[in-house]
């Protein structure tokens, strides 16, 4: 169980560690200061339905009230520790889980956790204008959720970083609240993180696309032979699981609204839908097509000695590490990973141990895949005649062997001038979003009342009714 009579709940029996107690009591009230400036704007009076965590066992961790988001209980939760666990790959394998940094990793380490640290202000950051135009108040409910549990998830890297890595740790959970997303002098570290988050079918593809990135290097990151890593990011991924629910059923139910009122009104046209008050479907693909291009970016170089490096020492494993069989050295096995050359995308076979990158990454897109099939579900069942496709992974990509070469939809290697042309058939054009925001000009807040242009939700949220009164806002 959690401690919550402490000033900062947990299950790590800080207060037997003063010294740590003391410091991350000093950095609790940075921590406010910054969720007063960057958390959801216009916030703090409102009272949110939220849940929050009285557990870290798999059954009932949950617990549903009215808090103040200020006052949400944000702590540090690991999942119990198994005392037979060792390293599972890389040349380590076979000794018993490191509980402390082993020093020749020590800086390699910090490196992840911050990057991984990183993400989650950000994207607190990114979302922080949308209460202003939610489409309901079951969807307000659910973002202050989601900025509430990006919240915990900086506490659980910067736990990580004061109790394992002295000064320079401390030095770095500062930064951590003081780089900004998008910030042209100080941004966030990786590059989707300082995309805008500008409207609701973003934020929807963002917790899709992007907070699945986030579930597959959290998997990786729980294989870790460090193992208060490991066990801290198993408690994260619990969390995880329900940003995502959040991503995948708020495009569903934008297109179930598209479909049926594309079927209400006989349109034959897809031009006549924006007319309608909801988003046409080719609009939501082009938003598809740049939230799956720039997540994929997340994953690094194809080939990188880094990702070799972090698993041959034990720090990063793969996805499912433990459920793979081989030898879990991979100091024999290949990988296939694509190149362009000479204006063609050709596949080559290179050592697996670099290609972790790409394997994660392929290991994402088949999760990605099911999703979409899902979205098409509700297309198909509606009787009208559309495909959502996923772009090639060549396409639109900064990072990695793809960086720097013009990519169509298809996979066709394009001369920059011809991609240029068709850029704004692929992704949101200025004129896209400006539609998209049109429709999105004011918040709907009134009980069980949804915005014309998403359907409501199959349910409520803990057995709630949908005109439950998610949010009081004082
Ligand atoms: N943008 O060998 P390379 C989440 C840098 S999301 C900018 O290719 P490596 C969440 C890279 O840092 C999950 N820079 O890459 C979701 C390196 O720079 P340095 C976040 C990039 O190191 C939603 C250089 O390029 N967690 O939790 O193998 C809401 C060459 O590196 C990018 C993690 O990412 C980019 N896209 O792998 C809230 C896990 N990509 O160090 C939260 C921790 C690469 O040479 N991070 N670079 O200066 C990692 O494991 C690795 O850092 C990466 C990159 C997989 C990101």
């Amino acid at each position: 169980m959690i401690n919550y009579t402490e000033k900062i709940p947990n299950n790590v029996d800080l207060g037997r560690d003063r010294v740590l107690q003391r410091a991350l009591e000093h950095w609790q009230p940075a921590y406010m200061g910054w969720w007063y400036d960057m958390g959801p704007n216009e916030s703090h009076n409102y009272e949110v339905y939220l849940r929050t965590a009285i557990s870290v066992e798999p059954d009932g961790w949950a617990q549903f009230g009215y808090v103040k988001m200020p006052e949400y209980r944000w702590g540090i939760f690991l999942q119990p520790r198994d005392e037979k666990r060792e390293v599972n790959f890389g040349i380590h394998k076979g000794q018993a889980a490191w509980q402390d940094v082993p020093g020749e990793y020590r800086s390699t380490l910090r490196r992840v956790i911050v990057t991984q640290g990183d993400t989650e202000p950000a994207s607190v950051e990114q979302q922080r204008m949308l209460g202003a135009s939610c489409p309901s108040m079951y969807d307000l409910r659910n973002i202050f959720q989601v900025n509430v549990e990006e919240g915990r998830h900086l506490w659980a890297m910067v736990y990580l970083l004061h109790r394992y890595f002295g000064r320079d740790g401390r030095e770095e959970a500062e930064s951590l609240l003081a780089r900004r997303s998008g910030d042209a002098d100080n941004p966030r570290i990786l590059g989707a993180f300082n995309e805008a988050t500008p409207d609701w079918l973003a934020f929807y593809m963002f917790t899709f696309f992007t907070d699945r990135d986030g579930k597959f290097q959290l998997c990786a990151l729980a294989e870790s032979g460090f193992d208060p890593l490991a066990r801290t990011c198993r408690f994260m991924l619990t969390e995880e699981a329900h940003h995502m629910f959040i991503g995948e059923t708020g495009v569903s139910r934008i297109i179930q609204r598209t479909c049926e009122v594309m079927k209400e009104n006989k349109v034959e046209d897809r031009s006549d839908v924006p007319a309608l008050g909801v988003i046409d479907l080719p609009t939501i693909q082009r938003y598809l097509n740049f939230h799956y291009s720039v997540t994929l970016d997340l994953y690094g170089s194809d080939v990188s000695s880094n990702a070799a490096n972090y698993y041959t020492n034990g720090l990063k494993g793969r996805f499912e590490e433990t459920k793979i069989n081989d030898d879990h050295v991979l100091s024999e096995a290949l990988y296939p990973v694509s190149e362009v050359i000479g204006g063609k995308i050709v596949q080559k076979q290179v050592p697996a141990l670099t290609a972790l990158n790409e394997r994660l990454r392929d290991d994402y897109i088949r999760e990605i895949e099911s999703g979409i099939s899902r979205w098409q579900r509700v297309i198909d069942k509606a009787g009208i005649p559309f495909r959502l496709t996923l772009p090639h992974k060549g396409f639109h990509r900064a990072i990695g062997n793809f960086a720097g070469h013009s990519v169509s939809l298809e996979g066709e290697v394009l001369s920059e001038e011809a991609w240029k042309k068709q850029e704004y058939r692929w992704l949101p054009s200025p004129r896209d979003q400006a539609f998209v925001q049109s429709l999105m000009s004011g918040r709907v807040v009134e009980l069980g009342k949804f915005a014309n242009w998403i359907a409501p939700p199959a349910r409520g949220i803990n057995n709630q009714p949908l005109n439950f009164e998610y949010v009081r806002f004082n």
